[in-house]
């Protein structure tokens, strides 16, 4: 009989083989048919299944709430100066994506990881806080550059109001704040950040949406699917300010000597 070469790729995603594309099993004309969005097609894509509309529309809502943040946040800066600099879109963009990591916009998976290992041990604010400051480590999601205890961080608190109104539970999120209002104790900028509402209610999506079993939660805590989020929806605003640039045919920049303290 026929004898299976041994294929080099394995691929459970998506399918391009028959008359139309599939994704994790769904058909393009189903996807257009249905009114789908882009919240859906990350479900299919990255969770390989269709989750409940309020699960893609808090998706939907993390991309649009996290496109962008102005021109002077380290992504949009590289990407600015990138272009400025004369080269195309894609190395602008990924010029700006390379500054999301643990500092910037890439918390949080972190958060996620290190809230869910405080909830589940069942650490008090306390306890959490002032372990991960006897290791050296800074609370993922709590923190900002700008936003303060008396100036909030409006996407932080749209975030929580959707999940306080869909979701079946925000268990997480709540230990979030809690801990929240014991950060702020000690100084005025360290609130929950946008990197810590998305971590910490994604947690709760996948705790209580039913959809996932307690084995795929931590594979995907551990892998680190959350910072994608980030990810896709800043890289919205980064192609922004690339076309910006462009459009306003703006010179090579250069930084100012009177910005820079030169010592020895
Ligand atoms: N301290 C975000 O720091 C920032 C502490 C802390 C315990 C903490 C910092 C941090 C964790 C990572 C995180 C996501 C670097 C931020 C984002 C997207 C964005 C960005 C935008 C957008 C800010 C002063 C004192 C020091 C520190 C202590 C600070 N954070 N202690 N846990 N988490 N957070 N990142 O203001 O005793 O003086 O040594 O790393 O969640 O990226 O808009 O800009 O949409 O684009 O520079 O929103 O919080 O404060 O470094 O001067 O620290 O506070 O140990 O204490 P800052 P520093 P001490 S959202």
């Amino acid at each position: 009989g026929k004898v299976r070469a041994p294929t080099h790729i394995i691929s459970t995603i998506s399918d391009d083989r028959g008359e139309e594309p599939c994704y994790a099993g769904v058909p393009m004309s189903t996807i257009v048919e249905k009114g789908m969005g882009v919240g859906d097609v990350i479900s299919l894509l990255w969770f390989k299944r269709s989750l409940p509309r309020y699960c893609t529309q808090f998706i939907e809502i993390c991309i649009m709430l996290c496109a962008d943040h102005g021109p002077c946040v380290s992504g949009a800066h590289n990407t600015i100066v990138t272009a400025r600099a004369g080269k195309d879109l894609v190395s602008s963009l990924v010029s700006g994506l390379l500054t999301i990591g643990p500092r910037f916009g890439g918390a949080v998976d972190d958060a996620a990881r290190y809230f869910k290992d405080a909830y589940d041990r069942k650490l008090s604010p306390y306890e959490f806080v002032e372990s991960m400051k006897k290791k050296g480590i800074r609370v993922p999601g709590i923190g900002h550059r700008i936003k303060r205890g008396d100036n909030r961080d409006k996407r932080v608190e749209l975030l929580q109001l959707f999940a306080r109104t869909h979701f079946p539970s925000t268990k997480y999120m709540e230990y979030a704040v809690e801990v929240e209002t014991y950060t702020l104790s000690k100084a005025n900028n360290l609130v929950m950040n946008v990197d810590g509402a998305i971590g910490t209610l994604f947690l709760d999506l996948l705790a209580g949406s039913g959809m996932f079993t307690k084995q795929e939660i931590d594979e995907i805590v551990n892998i680190g699917y959350l910072n994608g989020l980030f990810v896709l929806a800043r890289s919205i605003g980064l192609i922004g300010h690339t076309f910006d640039q462009k459009r306003l045919k703006q010179p090579l920049y250069r930084h100012p000597w009177e910005d820079v303290l030169y010592t020895k």
